[in-house]
């Protein structure tokens, strides 16, 4: 029953949400819900769309990078927003969809999801979700965002392929147990609403403060890659748009701020 399709019914019937997934487009199997949903920002469709795919053929994460999305096995989808607030506290959107996501795993699995800056989700050190915000502009030149959010729920712990089999987990393998994708899914699209609505107002340090607690990483020393050269520094802060503020080794203080594509957190400070 686990391994069922989604259906758009499904979903229809049980949102509550207001404002997200106020329309819903389902797929069986779909490239990409970001290059979907990105396409249909740019002609113009709304704040709210969702579009879920059971299986994505070409799911992509930061830089082209490869994302695995099995048929029926995950949360493969993409939701369109139009943030009421300026441009430069985008950044924070991809910021409340990780908290969001983690409240509702509490809730469903009883476990303790830890925050990765900035945009994943993990569970005992291992990745479970993945999130890559992206931002539109439609034909008339307004600002859209595509929240893509890649969730690993059912699958097997050797189901992964071999090349993150070690770094990659579902909540399935590590509840043991089989898990309703759309209960998921309408949890988390409830959480989803309320920490966005919050985004909307300019409640930013609620955001914030959910995201720190949620971050063993915090005061930490972690590695990044900027193109060939490794920074080091210790992670002492989110600022109020939701960067990184490293402290180098020679004291200065380095922003990072999400969108930034040249930065990779490595090394293995970043999972223990
Ligand atoms: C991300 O990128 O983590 C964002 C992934 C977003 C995927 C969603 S699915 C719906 C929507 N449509 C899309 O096309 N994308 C979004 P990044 O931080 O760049 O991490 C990518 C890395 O995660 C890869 O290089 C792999 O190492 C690893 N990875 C790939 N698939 C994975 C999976 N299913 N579970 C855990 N890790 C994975």
């Amino acid at each position: 029953m686990f391994n069922k399709p989604i259906v758009a019914e499904d979903l229809e019937k049980r949102v509550s949400a207001k404002l997200i997934a106020k329309r819903v487009v389902v797929f069986q199997t779909l490239g990409s819900t970001n290059d979907f949903a990105k396409r249909l920002a740019q002609n113009g469709e709304g704040c709210g769309t969702l579009i879920l795919t059971n299986e994505q053929t070409e799911g992509h994460g930061r830089q082209g990078r490869r994302w695995y999305a099995p048929a029926n096995a995950g949360l493969w989808f993409s939701i369109i927003l139009e943030p009421t607030q300026p441009t430069d506290m985008f950044g924070l959107v991809s910021l409340l969809a990780a908290v969001a996501l983690a409240k509702t795993i509490e809730r469903i699995t009883f476990l303790s999801p830890a925050l990765k800056w900035p945009n994943d989700v993990l569970i005992n050190s291992k990745k479970v979700s993945g999130i890559l915000l992206e931002s539109q502009f439609s034909n008339n030149r307004s600002a859209s965002l595509v929240l893509g959010i890649g969730i690993n729920v059912n699958q097997k712990q050797t189901d992964f392929p071999e090349e993150i089999r070690q770094t990659a987990t579902s909540l399935r393998a590590q509840t043991k147990h089989a898990i309703d994708r759309v209960s998921l899914l309408i949890d988390f699209l409830h959480n989803l609403e309320y920490f966005y609505l919050k985004f909307n107002d300019g409640n930013f340090g609620l955001i914030i403060d959910a995201w720190k607690e949620r971050c063993p990483f915090l005061g930490k020393d972690i590695s990044l890659q900027q193109n060939k050269d490794e920074i080091i520094g210790r992670f002492e802060n989110l600022d109020e748009y939701g960067r990184m503020a490293l402290r180098l080794q020679n004291g200065q203080m380095k922003y990072l701020s999400a969108g930034e594509p040249n930065f990779i957190q490595r090394g293995e400070q970043c999972y223990s």
